[in-house]
C-alpha cells in the first residue's frame, strides 16, 4: 500500500502555486538575479524565443508574460550545472543507466565534444575535428546513404534545420525521422488532404472574435500555459468554451492569472470551460460525429420551420466538396452507438451542437488527445468536417488550431525536414544548388526505428531529442539503437538515448536558445515559426556554458563539410559565419520566405502564407473536402470487459522526456510518477483503493509496468491514465496510425492485477 504523495489539490491552476513553483526552480538551477533577468527576455521582441512551447506571442507584449513552465524550460537550459568531461569521468555508462532520467539530465549542460571509450565504459573528450572525421568516415563507408537515419527534435532553429536537410539530401537520403512523427503528423497528413495545409488556419487575434471555442484533447495549463491568458479572456467576455477531455484538467476548469493583481490578491479565479464533456479515451470520432449529427438535425428543424437552415450553404457550394456522403453517414449513425463509443450522452452532444450552431464564429483547438491514436488522422479530419459545415474557415474568429508541441517543430518541417521530400523543395534545391535531391520517400520515426531494429540502418545522427525514450516499445527501440555502428547526438544535456551504446558513440554539445551565438560576422540570431505560422527572430544573450560549445548551424555546416568535402557547390563555411546567408538561401529555395532578413527585423516577424485562412484550398480538387470515416472508434475497442484503455500523459513537471521534478500539482501527485489513474468504480470492481500496488500489463504484448500505485480519479469507466515516457513499455512499435505513422500513445489496452510483490 503506498498512497504517499497522493492528495487532492483544490486551488485553481496558475495563481500563487505557479509563482511558488518558479521561485523553487530558479533556486535549484540558477542564481536568482541572473535567472529573473533571463526570464524577462523571454518572448520579448528583442529577446529569445521560449524553448517551452509553440504558442504565439501577443502583438503587444506586456513587460513580462509569466509562464511557470516556460520558466522551468528556460532555467533547465540556463542552469549553472555542468556535465564536464571530469564529471563524466566519475560515472560509467553502466552506472548512469541505473539513474532516473531526471538525474541524468540534471548533471547539467554538456561542455565538450565527447566520444565513448569502451575500455573505461566512459564518455571522454574528443577534439571537434576528430569527431567530425570519425562521423564522416562511418557515413562515407556505408554502401547506401539510405542506411543512415537523421533525426530532428523540434527545438532546432530554421537555420539549423535547413542546413541539416540540405546536408542529408546532398548525402543522398530522405531518411528524416522527426519528433513531429510522434506528435502532430496526423495533422500534417490529415489537414493537408482536406484543406491543403497541415497547420493552424487562425492567428492569435482570432480568439478576440470567436463566439465559441471547442477544446479537444489538450492540456494548456501544463503544456501551453500562455494560452491560458487567451482562454481566460475568452471566458471573461462570455463566449462558451466546450471541452472534450476524459480527465478533469484543473486549468480547463478554472484558472487564476498570475498577471491579474485582483485574482492574485483575492485568491479568486476565472472559470474556463462552460461545458466539460468527459468523453472516453479514444471517443473523439464518435463525439465529433455526434455533434455533427446534432447540427444536421438543427438544420433540418430550421428548414422545416421555414428558416434558411444552420449550414452555411453559400460556403458549402463555393468552397467544399463531398458533403452529401457525410450527411448520409451521419444520418445512418445510431445515437446509441455514438453514446456507447464516445461515453457521452445524446443530450450532452446535442447541447454542444447547439452551441456550435448558434455561434457565428468557432475555433477548434486540439492536441495529442486527438492525434495519438490508430485513427488519429481520421479524427483530425472529423474536426475539419465540423468546421466546414458552417464555413468556420477564413473569417475572423473562426478556424482550426492544432497546438504544436516543440517551439520550432512547425518551422523545421516548413524548411525541409520531411521524409516525403515535397516537389517544390526539391525543385528549389536543384535551382539553387544544381543537384537533384533524392525523390523516394525516406523513413519517418517508426520506420527509422524498424529499419535500425532490423539492421537495415547502421548510423543515426540526432539533431537534439531523446528518440529511443520518446518512441514506443523501449525493448525494441533500445535494442535498435544498440545495434548501430555509430550514434551521434547533438545535444544540450545528457539523456538516456546517449547511453544506449552503439559500436561508436559521439556527443556534440550545442548552444541553447538563451545563449549568445558569436560567429565570424558577429552575434547571430536564429528564426523560428510558431503554431500560427508567424516567423520571428530569437536572440540569446547569456554566456555559453563553455568555450567548447558550438551552435547547431555551425555543427551541421562543419559536419556537412567533413562528410561531403567539396562535392557540392554549397558554401558551408560562409553559412556558419553569417546566418543571414542561410536565410537568403532559404528564401531562394522556398519563395514564401522572400525578403526573409528584411521581414524579421519587424518585431513579431511575419506570417507565412496560410491558404485556408484566405479560403484558398491547395487540394487536388481546389476545394475543401469533407471526409467520411466509416465507423466510430479512434481505436478499436477490446471486447474483453477486463481490459482498460490507458492514455499516456505529461505531468506538470516535465518537458517530454525531460523530467524537471516528480510533482504533478494539479492532479494531486507529489514526489512520484509511478501511479495509474483509474475510475473509482473500476477500482471497486477489482477490490482496490487508492495506494494499492498493481501491475499494469499490456493486453497486446508481454510487457508489464510493475509496482504502480492506483489513484482514484475523475476519469470515465474503462479508461486509465499514466505518465509518459514510463508507460511506453506497454506500446508495441507496430501500434500506430497507418496513415500518418503516429504511435498510438493515447490508447493502450491494459489489464490491472494486484502486484504479487506487494502481496
Ligand atoms: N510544460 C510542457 N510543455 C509542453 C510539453 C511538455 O512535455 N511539457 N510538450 C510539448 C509537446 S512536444 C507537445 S506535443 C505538447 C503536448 O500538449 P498536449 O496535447 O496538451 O499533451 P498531453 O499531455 O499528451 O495531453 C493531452 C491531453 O489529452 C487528454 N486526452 C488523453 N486521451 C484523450 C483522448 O482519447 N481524447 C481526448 N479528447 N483527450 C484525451 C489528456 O487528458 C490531456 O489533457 O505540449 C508541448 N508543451
Ligand atoms: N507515451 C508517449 N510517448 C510520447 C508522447 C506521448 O504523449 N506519450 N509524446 C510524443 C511527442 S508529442 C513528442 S514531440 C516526442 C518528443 O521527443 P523528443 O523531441 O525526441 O524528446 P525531448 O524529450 O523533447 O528531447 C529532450 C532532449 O533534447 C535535448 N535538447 C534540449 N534542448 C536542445 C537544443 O536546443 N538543441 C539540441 N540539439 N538538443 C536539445 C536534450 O538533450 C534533452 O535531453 O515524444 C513522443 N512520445
Ligand atoms: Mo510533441
Amino acid at each position: 500500500m503506498s498512497d504517499e504523495g497522493i492528495r487532492e489539490y483544490h486551488a485553481p491552476a496558475g495563481g500563487w502555486g505557479a509563482l511558488r513553483a518558479v521561485a523553487r526552480t530558479l533556486r535549484s538551477q540558477m542564481d536568482i538575479v541572473a535567472g529573473s533577468q533571463t526570464l524577462m527576455r523571454n518572448n520579448q521582441p528583442h529577446g529569445f524565443d521560449c524553448p517551452g512551447c509553440a504558442w504565439p506571442d501577443p502583438k503587444h507584449t506586456s513587460a513580462f508574460e509569466f509562464c511557470e513552465n516556460g520558466a522551468k524550460a528556460v532555467t533547465w537550459e540556463a542552469t549553472r550545472k555542468r556535465a564536464t568531461p571530469e564529471v563524466l569521468s566519475q560515472h560509467s555508462v553502466r552506472e548512469l543507466l541505473t539513474w532516473h532520467d531526471h538525474d541524468i539530465e540534471d548533471l547539467g549542460r554538456l561542455t565538450h565534444p565527447m566520444v565513448y571509450n569502451p575500455a573505461t565504459d566512459r564518455y571522454v573528450e574528443i577534439a571537434w575535428a576528430d569527431a567530425f572525421q570519425r562521423i564522416a568516415t562511418a557515413l562515407n563507408a556505408l554502401p547506401d546513404p539510405n542506411m543512415a537515419e537523421f533525426y530532428t527534435s523540434g527545438r532546432a532553429s530554421n537555420e539549423a534545420a535547413f542546413l541539416f536537410q540540405l546536408f542529408v539530401r546532398a548525402f543522398g537520403t530522405n531518411n528524416f525521422p522527426d519528433c513531429s512523427n510522434m506528435c502532430h503528423e496526423a495533422t500534417s497528413v490529415g489537414l493537408a488532404e482536406v484543406i491543403g495545409l497541415g497547420k493552424a488556419s487562425i492567428t492569435l487575434e482570432d480568439f478576440d472574435h470567436a463566439d465559441a471555442i471547442f477544446s479537444i484533447g489538450h492540456n494548456p495549463g501544463t503544456n501551453h500555459p500562455r494560452m491560458m491568458t487567451t482562454l481566460r479572456e475568452v471566458s471573461r467576455r462570455g463566449a462558451p468554451i466546450v471541452v472534450f477531455n476524459p480527465l478533469k484538467e484543473r486549468a480547463l476548469e478554472r484558472f487564476a492569472s498570475p498577471q491579474s493583481p485582483v485574482e492574485m490578491a483575492t485568491l479568486t479565479a476565472t472559470p474556463i470551460a462552460s461545458d466539460y464533456l468527459q468523453l472516453k479515451v479514444g471517443g473523439d470520432i464518435a463525439a465529433l460525429k455526434g455533434v455533427m449529427k446534432a447540427v444536421i438535425a438543427l438544420d433540418d428543424a430550421d428548414l422545416a420551420a421555414g428558416g434558411d437552415g444552420v449550414l452555411d450553404r453559400a460556403f458549402l457550394a463555393e468552397h467544399t466538396q463531398g458533403i452529401a456522403p457525410l450527411i448520409n453517414d451521419l444520418r445512418a449513425c445510431l445515437w446509441e452507438e455514438i453514446e456507447a463509443a464516445s461515453g457521452l450522452t445524446r443530450i450532452q452532444l446535442e447541447q454542444a451542437g447547439q452551441i456550435y450552431a448558434t455561434a457565428k464564429s468557432v475555433i477548434v483547438c486540439y492536441g495529442m488527445g486527438v492525434t495519438q491514436h490508430s485513427q488519429g488522422t481520421a479524427a483530425v479530419q472529423q474536426i475539419s468536417n465540423l468546421l466546414l459545415l458552417r464555413g468556420n474557415y477564413g473569417r475572423p474568429g473562426a478556424g482550426i488550431c492544432p497546438l504544436r508541441g516543440h517551439s520550432n517543430v512547425q518551422g523545421d518541417r516548413t524548411v525541409g525536414i520531411d521524409e516525403k521530400a515535397p516537389a517544390p523543395l526539391r525543385e528549389g534545391i536543384k535551382r539553387v544548388y544544381g543537384f537533384d535531391p533524392p525523390v523516394a520517400h525516406g523513413h519517418d520515426a517508426v520506420a527509422a526505428m524498424e529499419a535500425m531494429a532490423e539492421g537495415r540502418s547502421k548510423v543515426m545522427v540526432c539533431l537534439g531529442g531523446n528518440l529511443a525514450v520518446a518512441m514506443s516499445d523501449p525493448a525494441r527501440s533500445f535494442a535498435a539503437v544498440r545495434g548501430l555502428d555509430l550514434a551521434v547526438h547533438v545535444a544540450t544535456k545528457l539523456n538516456r538515448s546517449h547511453l544506449l551504446l552503439a559500436k561508436e558513440n559521439i556527443l556534440l554539445p550545442c548552444l541553447g536558445r538563451t545563449e549568445l551565438d558569436m560567429q565570424a560576422s558577429g552575434p547571430q540570431s536564429v528564426t523560428v515559426e510558431d503554431t500560427m505560422s508567424m516567423v520571428h527572430a530569437s536572440t540569446g544573450k547569456l554566456p555559453p556554458p563553455s568555450e567548447q560549445v558550438r551552435s547547431e548551424p555551425w555543427i551541421v555546416a562543419s559536419l556537412a563539410r567533413a562528410v561531403l568535402g567539396d562535392r557540392f557547390a554549397i558554401p558551408w563555411e560562409a553559412y556558419a559565419d553569417d546566418y543571414g546567408l542561410i536565410r537568403d538561401a532559404i528564401a531562394q529555395v522556398l519563395p514564401a520566405f522572400h525578403d526573409y532578413n528584411e521581414r524579421i527585423r519587424t518585431p513579431g516577424g511575419f506570417r507565412l502564407p496560410v491558404g485556408p485562412s484566405e479560403r484558398i484550398w491547395k487540394t487536388p480538387s481546389g476545394k475543401a473536402e469533407f471526409r467520411v470515416f466509416a465507423g466510430l472508434h479512434t481505436e478499436a475497442a477490446d471486447p474483453d470487459p477486463e481490459v482498460l484503455t490507458l492514455t499516456t500523459l505529461r505531468s506538470h513537471d516535465q518537458y517530454n522526456t525531460t523530467i524537471y521534478g516528480l510533482d504533478d500539482r494539479y492532479r494531486g501527485v507529489f514526489g512520484r510518477r509511478d501511479v495509474i489513474f483509474m475510475n473509482p468504480d473500476d477500482l471497486a470492481a477489482r477490490g482496490l483503493v487508492t495506494g494499492d500496488v498493481v501491475d499494469v500489463s499490456s493486453a497486446v504484448s508481454d510487457a508489464i509496468l510493475a509496482g504502480y500505485s492506483v489513484v482514484s480519479y475523475n476519469i470515465p469507466r474503462g479508461c486509465a491514465a499514466a505518465y509518459y515516457p514510463e508507460a511506453n513499455v506497454l506500446i508495441p512499435l507496430s501500434r500506430h496510425d497507418k496513415t500518418s505513422g503516429t504511435p498510438s500513445y493515447k490508447s493502450v489496452p491494459v489489464r490491472i492485477s494486484r502486484s504479487p510483490a506487494a502481496a
